[in-house]
């Protein structure tokens, strides 16, 4: 049975025309909705949060489409007016600790031809987008209900007062690099309270290479101190007037030529006792970074979601949701690849697909001792070394699968995972 749906599905995914159809007529079917896939990002995730500190962040990206003016697919604008698409804003949970990827926790996805969808529909919607911020991270509270403490981490972006004033709880803590020189109670301005502080430590840090510049290593200074912000004029008078937080500066004093200098203002609700909890918290924004590989392995490196054929909006809006969940769980799977997280499979699947990977892995075992799987049954580095068979990575452990390997073998699995949800619904 398994080896004559897998070739079924082989065939529909192969990237012929039929394929193709199929999936569109899986995307425009009504029972498959946005919010239900939205809502799905966040199923392995409850339980994995469990007892960790989660470091909760949340970030937005614009998912460009290619449209002509007579043929828009109904799609709103993107950036400033440069292009159509959709936006996607999502939160990843890591562990702070091990840094394992522990999943989406919620997010929305639309296009600005006004608002489609959020994620829970219960709160009542403002006009300005940057709401998404402070929903996105209510929404964590209750999926990450089970975790020990959580930290959200946000951009410039999610520097907003109502998300100061009136988010943070107990065991609930916010950090965000600041975007605004804003107004203190003492009459003094939040960047000038912050040279004021004394220097208090420095320390060579490692900085991973982005897109956009190499790796280096930067010499660091910090300071840090505490701020009490005032409620700025264009703020709700509902919301308090002052909200105490903890700025922590760190300034790269001489950034190698060419190079802009690294300078962070980071504002946070954590306590700041001393000069090893300040690095601490730096260290925690630096993972931030894994959400824009998440962006990356969405549009250019995994899914090429970017030059999609999918005619209509609506189309693509599930298919962005469906793109992210993937994406994530691709990440996972190069994290567990070398086994070293000790994780489970659980992480990244349900227990149906744990059992269909179970029974495809079967057929890779006992051909060489060398090309079997090594991991813990069960585990995540034994789904991936499955999932990566799956993506005809031959086994050998000379090389390493990559994200790109996992995708296939990932979009394989879950075409097969589909087929066979379909077939017990029978
Ligand atoms: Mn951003």
């Amino acid at each position: 049975m398994v080896a004559r749906s897998t070739s079924c599905v082989k065939r529909a995914a192969g990237g012929d025309r039929a394929g193709t159809v199929r999936y569109g007529r899986f995307l425009s079917n009504e029972k498959v909705t946005l919010p239900a896939l939205i809502q799905g990002w966040s199923e392995q995730t409850r339980s994995a949060a469990g007892g960790r500190h989660v470091l909760a962040i949340q970030d937005t990206s614009e998912i460009n489409f290619k449209t002509r003016p007579e043929r828009r697919r109904g799609l709103g604008e993107i950036g400033k007016g440069s292009g159509r698409g959709v936006l996607l804003h999502a939160m990843l949970a890591l562990d702070a600790e091990s840094d394992a990827c522990l999943g989406l926790v919620a997010g929305e996805v639309w296009t600005r031809a006004g608002r489609v969808t959020v994620s829970h529909a219960k709160r009542p919607l403002e006009e300005k987008e940057s709401k998404r911020w402070v929903m996105t991270a209510e929404c964590a509270k209750e999926v990450l209900a089970a975790a020990a403490s959580v930290t959200v981490i946000d951009d410039r972006e999610g520097d907003i007062y109502p998300k100061w004033a009136g988010v943070a709880a107990q065991n609930f803590d916010l950090l965000s690099r600041v975007m605004h020189d804003r107004a203190l109670t003492d009459g003094s301005g939040l960047y000038a309270a912050g040279a004021a502080f004394p220097v208090v430590d420095k320390r060579r840090v490692d900085l991973i290479a982005r897109f956009d510049r190499p790796a280096r290593q930067a010499e660091l200074s910090l300071r840090f101190g505490r701020v009490t912000i005032r409620r700025p004029e264009t703020a709700a008078r509902s919301l308090p007037q002052s909200v105490d937080l903890n700025l922590i500066e760190v300034i790269e004093d001489k950034a190698p030529a060419g190079v802009e200098p690294l300078h962070w203002r980071l504002l946070t609700t954590h306590e700041v006792a001393d000069v090893a909890s300040a690095w601490r918290i730096v260290d925690w924004y630096k993972r931030r970074w894994t959400i824009e590989q998440l962006f990356r392995l969405i549009k250019t490196q995994g899914l090429q979601l970017e030059d999609s054929r999918l005619e209509t909006a609506d189309r693509l809006l599930k298919l962005t949701a469906i793109a992210a969940k993937a994406a994530v769980i691709t990440l996972q799977l190069v994290q567990a690849r070398e086994g070293k997280g000790g994780e489970p499979a659980s992480l990244a699947f349900n227990q149906k697909q744990i059992d269909l990977l179970a029974a495809l892995g079967a057929q890779y075992e006992g051909r060489t001792k060398l090309q079997s799987n090594p991991h813990p049954d069960r585990s995540l580095a034994w789904a991936a070394w499955i999932i990566a068979r799956l993506g005809s990575w031959d086994g050998y452990p000379r090389t390493k699968p990559g994200p790109i390997t996992f995708r296939r073998g990932l979009e394989y699995f879950l075409g097969i995972a589909q087929a066979f949800a379909a077939l017990r619904d029978v």
